[in-house]
């Protein structure tokens, strides 16, 4: 009886083997064995409305060729899947429609759990994560307690867009061209009660530890840019008028004898200071003027410089030259000292500055010849310098912090770029903060009784004030973790820049028990006994980023109750082997988890420093027009139809052969019928028309030599080329075969 279809019926062929893997659990790997392991992970998708796109296809497929070709080397390998399923569509829909966002999410995963599976991806589905789940985000707010138990959880004021209209927090892709995207409204910066990481204390081994991975060298440069390191020297200043010196923070200390202007930020504490009778009028206008652009306006490199000068004077502590203050945007308070010494003579932006308000430019470095630049950024020799004249800027910047430490003027100093990690949003569909609101007394009192609530406290206080009251944050326990988000009559935000959490306000009131961290709602009466005092609950809620900082970890003990991941099982998986995913998440995201991941590594949960070995970025497929793909546009493509049309190995084979995996490359219609071609050709090698695996199968005793040398520089070349994801060049040696 022949056992296969005499033509290439994908449809039939792949609807019987994705069914038997199903069945069969083909892929659900033990997270014990004797095998060696190894552990594949994709980035996990967002499960937008939108269904899996071309891009999630090319990712899915790379990593699953790799799956199965070390399944067939013998290794024990874990390829999972799961869902990034917190975010802003889903909540923007619940506030439009009134549909609960758990909802919507649900019926998205279950299309892109389809799709994947129609895909032929080698996925233990046994092991599927959800960054919603409260079984999930339980453990994603035990993270949070053990960050704040440590010390690097804090809340701070920090501006956020506010839109009146709308009563509610902007995230910064809701804003388009300084107004509202819905609505089109005004919007303004508002400060605001948030919570912020610490991920500025793990700077210095965040940067070290891309030394001893395998990832793009571009992905490391981004990432050590975004931590800036800079080296350099803060510099003490006398101001006229005043006893008080200015602080500055420079990277070329060398310079100092150019200096011929100083500038504060705008929001400098000195700038009230030291402003004068005459200046007053035209600084605070400035303030004003600058107080609603973001850092991002004011640093651009192309814009037109502008100041006001304070009508004071500081004097350059190498020279004793009078030098004016002058207040500018192109100065952050958010770096270094927030002032700086201006040195036009070396610095593009200073010269630019000092052209337009006629200051003077010395120059401290001897241009090369026929330097035609402006200022002179390079390195050269020290001139107009005093006793650093004819050094060159290394030599004359060890000398000269060496001179103002014997002054007692400044010394050499580290600065990084990287800021504490924003850590809140004014949003229903995210992770509640397990954090209660409390005052002094109940504060003191929870220390005192030395309970559950007691045993996640930080060292020093978490506090806040708000009209004259200090609270302080206390930790829920962890025994009543999941904190699992309350329900709510609108998904609308509560109007006060608070989310909408704050309009269930018999979740947000309870009694708190300060030794056990039971709570019970205050619309209920007060529960008899001493340790019962009011909280209230903390209304933002975590970022998406969250729940993708440490999903990898869950992917290996998935339905663990007792911990984030039992110890004997991440001793057997550790870490994935191989991460693939896209390089919009060069920094972010990698930076983010690579900060959990050492601070887990600190507080014993994990035994490696790093959680990313090798990472490979697959290339954005374009539009068949070469443009990004969008809806807009109208050249999306949609997987399900090449599915029904040609198959889902067509579809895996020719993206993989579009080119290189790595490269950004267009879409091509009509290289799929040549792939299905060569499918179809495979097929009828294989299998004879009465569907038995034909005779040509059988006669390997009879191939040529010639035959023989070319079937085994192929399987050198594909294994080689499988390796190191070079997919294209396999394909095309087995097009050659
Ligand atoms: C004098 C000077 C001369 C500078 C020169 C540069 C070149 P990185 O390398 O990024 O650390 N700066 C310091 N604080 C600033 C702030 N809050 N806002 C804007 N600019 C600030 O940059 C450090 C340099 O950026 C510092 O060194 C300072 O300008 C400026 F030929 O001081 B420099």
């Amino acid at each position: 009886m022949a056992t296969h279809c005499a033509e290439y019926d994908f449809l039939s062929i792949e609807a019987y083997w994705q069914a038997f893997w199903a069945k069969e659990g083909t892929f659900q790997v033990p997270s014990s064995s004797s095998k060696p392991k190894y552990y594949i992970l994709d980035m996990f998708p967002y499960p937008s409305g939108a269904g899996l796109h071309a891009g999630h296809c090319e990712n899915y497929t790379g990593s699953d060729i790799l799956d199965r070709y070390m399944r067939a080397k013998g290794y024990n390998v874990l390829h999972p899947m799961g869902w990034d399923a917190f975010g802003l569509p889903a909540e923007q829909y619940a506030v439009k429609t009134g549909t609960h966002p758990a909802l919507t999410t649900a019926s998205n995963i279950n299309t892109f759990r389809g799709q994947i599976q129609r895909l032929g991806v080698a996925i233990d589905w046994s092991r599927e994560v959800n960054t919603t789940d409260p079984n999930y985000y339980r453990w994603t707010q035990w993270i949070f307690l053990q960050l704040f138990k440590h010390g690097l959880a804090y809340v701070d004021e920090r501006a956020v867009w506010w839109c009146p209209a709308l009563g509610t927090v902007l995230a910064n892709e809701e804003v388009v061209n300084g107004v509202s995207e819905v609505g089109g409204f005004p919007v303004e910066r508002k400060a605001l009660r948030q919570w912020v990481l610490r991920i500025t204390a793990y700077a210095d081994r965040l940067l070290a530890g891309l030394d001893g991975v395998e990832w793009p060298e571009s992905t490391k440069t981004q990432q050590r840019n975004w931590i800036g390191r800079s080296e350099g020297a803060q510099v003490f200043f006398d101001v006229e008028g005043i006893s008080d010196k200015l602080e500055i923070y420079t990277t070329r200390p060398d310079t100092l004898f150019g200096v011929t202007y100083m500038v504060l930020a705008p929001e400098h504490p000195f700038v009230a200071r030291i402003t004068t009778q005459e200046q007053r009028a035209a600084v605070d206008a400035y303030v004003l003027q600058v107080a609603n652009k973001s850092d991002l306006d004011r640093t651009e490199l192309n814009k037109q410089k502008s100041g006001v000068f304070t009508g004071a004077y500081a004097i350059n502590p190498v020279n004793g030259a009078r030098v004016p203050i002058w207040i500018a945007d192109y100065v952050l308070m958010s770096y270094g000292t927030g002032a700086i010494m201006a040195v036009p003579g070396q610095d593009e932006r200073d010269w630019e500055f000092a052209e337009t308000y006629n200051l003077p430019i010395v120059r401290t470095v001897q241009p090369t010849e026929g330097w035609t630049g402006k200022a002179f950024p390079e390195d050269g020799p020290a001139i107009n310098s005093g006793f650093l004249d004819g050094l060159h800027i290394t030599e004359a910047k060890t000398k000269i912090i060496a001179w103002l430490i014997e002054k007692n003027l400044g010394k050499g100093t580290v600065q990084y770029r990287l800021r504490d990690w924003l850590f809140s949003r004014q949003r229903y569909w995210g992770e509640p903060f397990p954090i209660l609101w409390v005052e002094q007394a109940a504060y003191e009192a929870a220390r005192a009784a030395n309970g559950a609530v007691a045993a996640l406290m930080a060292k020093d206080p978490v506090i806040y004030k708000e009209i004259g009251v200090q609270y302080y944050a206390l930790p829920v326990p962890a025994s009543a973790l999941p904190l699992e988000l309350p329900k709510v009559d609108s998904y609308k935000a509560a109007g006060t820049g608070e989310s909408p959490l704050a309009n269930n306000t018999a979740w947000l009131n309870v009694w708190l028990n300060i030794a056990t961290g039971e709570t019970v709602s205050r619309d209920e009466a007060r529960p008899v006994g001493d340790e019962w005092f009011p909280a209230r609950r903390e209304t933002n809620t975590m970022p998406q980023w969250a729940g993708s900082c440490w999903y990898y970890l869950r992917y290996c003990d998935p339905h663990n109750a007792n911990a984030v991941i039992d110890p004997a099982v991440e001793k057997y998986w550790g870490v994935p082997d191989f991460y693939m995913g896209g390089s919009e998440h060069a920094v972010l995201h990698l930076l983010y988890a690579r900060f959990w991941h050492q601070f887990l590594y600190d507080i014993g949960v994990v035994t490696t420093p790093e959680p990313f070995k090798r990472l490979f970025h697959q290339g954005i497929i374009l539009g068949e027009d070469g443009e990004k793909m969008s809806k807009s546009r109208g050249n999306v493509i949609n997987p399900d139809v090449y599915f029904e049309k040609y198959g889902a190995d067509t579809l895996r084979l020719f993206e993989m052969f579009l080119g290189p995996l790595e490269d950004m490359k267009p879409w091509n219609s009509s290289s799929v019928e040549g792939v299905s071609r060569f499918l179809r050709r495979l097929w009828a090698l294989v299998i004879d028309k009465d569907g038995n695996i034909g005779p040509k199968i059988h006669s390997g005793a009879e191939s040529t030599a010639e035959t023989r040398r070319l079937l085994h520089e192929t399987i050198k070349k594909v294994s080689g080329d499988i390796e190191r994801l070079r997919y294209n060049t396999a394909i095309s040696q087995m097009m050659i075969l």
